[in-house]
């Protein structure tokens, strides 16, 4: 008799995304994962040990994973060959400290530039063509619309990906992929360098125009009205069907950005296939594409991104703009899940963290240039990142089942409401109280939480400055009223409860609340 046992991994075991409900999560070895991330700096993962002191931080932090650029100018010195040192030291470091991995691609593009391309790519613009301005000037960006371009960070690409599955495939602390960095054109809204001009002149591909089709009633706003104006042609050029405008040219360049984007994620799935997404630089109302990066996967154009590129898992907003709900809201949709890979490290990422998690389902959170606070332990968003670790068993088996809801609260915005089961929760930032002197302030900080369902009648709260009163929704019920409220933690999934909370800290029975700077579970 032998015995025989299979040591590879099938791809079913990989990393992967899996609806549950509504929501899709992410998941990794074989459950699903949260991940409470954070973006390191542009710089520093080209050297370990800079890296060094880093590590402890983010573990002070509660990170399980980190975002970290691979330098495609560091990973392919010479054309050809390949140095995978620092991600072997990166893998390396990150299995030490219990932290995963999602790997940013900078490759052809980064920020719209093509500042991380190798120097014999760079400096041989015969061969690796550029885009050009309207008056015909280079740029420091690689033209999508060259083969060469594409193929060489495809080779790139692909030697990344088959190094990770080789050495990375068992233990699996690279989870998941983005594809190039904020993609986008400048300083005008399409290239117009001659193959691109070339490519205007084609006809709108099939796919696009049968996509368009479909989808008419669910259309981008930008896509509809283009289309709408030209008068809802079914074939021809791209001015033909959309009109000569500004808005054209970048749906145009979208759709070969797309393209350039699902070609290389294609190729790096073919040989390692976790999930790949790309992100967006947000634009601001009332600027002209060419002054933001043009044609990115923005909700505008989103439908040229998901019909342009349908190997990407998702696309996801960078956040550095203020209207936190606004730009989330247009992100997550039954195609696509929500996921942070940026945000502006600042206070207030403590909690959009629990807004994120409790309201949209989001797959994770990551503030940007993690590593650049010096007291990571006293951050607020190491204690939102403890709360949600210690929660995450029950956010994710919650997730896509109207079990549970988030909010965010500031002075101008200070009040929600929130229906789970029987009852009807209105939740309200904790100044509101007026029992605390700041509440008078021309400002309040930002607070929030999330409320999850966990019995007919029983409910936990977590979060940071928040305050809740509830009534029934039971047509016969006269009174809603508080059985008992305890605070406590969870240790390995297990409900330790502390402090009975009752006299003037549920006042009297009348209300949950968690005071601002304070961030706890009920
Ligand atoms: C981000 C980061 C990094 C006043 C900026 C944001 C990262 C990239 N780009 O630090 O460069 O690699 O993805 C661009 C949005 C800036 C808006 C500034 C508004």
């Amino acid at each position: 008799f032998v015995a025989f046992s299979a040591t590879a991994q099938s791809p079913a075991n990989l990393p992967h995304l899996q609806k549950q409900g509504n929501a899709t999560q992410l998941i990794v070895a074989g459950k699903p994962f949260l991940m409470l991330g954070g973006e390191l700096g542009n710089s520093s993962a080209s050297d370990m040990t800079y890296m060094k002191p880093v590590w402890p931080k983010l573990q002070q932090m509660h990170v399980n994973t980190v975002l970290t650029p691979v330098y495609w100018e560091l990973l392919e010195p010479q054309e050809g060959k390949f140095d995978f040192t620092l991600v072997d030291e990166l893998i390396k470091d990150a299995r030490a400290h219990q932290i995963k991995l999602v790997l940013l691609w900078f490759g052809s593009w980064k920020n719209s530039m093509s500042c991380y391309v190798p120097d014999w790519v760079k400096t041989d613009t015969k061969r690796f063509p550029r885009a050009q301005n309207k008056s015909g000037r280079g740029q420091e960006i690689l033209t999508p619309f060259a083969k060469n371009n594409l193929e060489a960070d495809i080779k790139a690409f692909s030697a990344l990906m088959r190094h990770i599955r080789d050495t990375d495939e068992r233990q699996q602390t690279v989870i998941m992929i983005q594809v190039e960095n904020e993609i986008g054109m400048l300083p005008d809204a399409r290239d117009h360098s001659p193959v691109a001009n070339e490519a205007f002149q084609q006809p709108v591909p099939k796919t696009l125009l049968h996509y368009v089709q479909t989808n008419k009633t669910t259309l981008a706003p930008a896509v509809l009205e283009a289309w709408k104006k030209a008068g809802y042609k079914t074939s021809g050029s791209w001015e033909d069907v959309f009109g000569k405008s500004l808005a054209t040219d970048e749906i145009f360049i979208a759709w070969h950005f797309a393209q350039y984007a699902n070609r290389v994620t294609e190729a790096g799935k073919a040989i390692y296939a976790l999930p790949m997404f790309v992100n967006a630089a947000l634009n601001r109302p009332n600027v002209k594409p060419g002054d933001y990066p043009s044609g990115g996967p923005l909700p505008h154009i989103i439908d040229i991104w998901k019909a342009g590129a349908p190997a990407l898992d998702f696309l996801s907003p960078d956040f550095y703009n203020p209207d936190f709900k606004h730009w989330n809201d247009l992100y997550k949709r039954q195609d696509n899940p929500l996921f942070i890979p940026e945000i502006r490290f600042e206070p207030s990422v403590a909690p959009k963290a629990f807004y994120t998690v409790g309201h949209y389902d989001g797959m994770g959170f990551s503030p940007f240039s993690i590593e650049s606070t010096d007291k990571p332990g006293e951050e607020p968003l190491a204690k939102s990142y403890s709360v949600l670790d210690q929660l995450s068993p029950i956010t994710l088996a919650s997730q896509g089942k109207r079990m549970m809801d988030g909010f965010l609260f500031d002075k101008k915005t200070a009040t929600d409401t929130v229906r789970l089961g029987d009852y009807t929760f209105l939740v309200k930032h904790d100044y509101t109280l007026g029992w605390s002197p700041k509440a008078k302030d021309e400002e309040w900080p930002m607070t929030g939480g999330l409320i999850i369902q966990t019995a007919p009648d029983e409910f936990t709260v977590a979060g940071t400055g928040v305050v809740i009163t509830f009534s029934s929704d039971k047509p016969e019920a006269p009174i809603a009223g508080i059985v008992r409220v305890d605070e406590g933690k969870y240790v390995d999934g297990k409900w330790q409860p502390g402090r009975r909370l009752n006299g003037d800290q549920d006042h009297q029975g009348r209300h949950v609340r968690i005071p601002v700077g304070e961030y706890g579970i009920q």
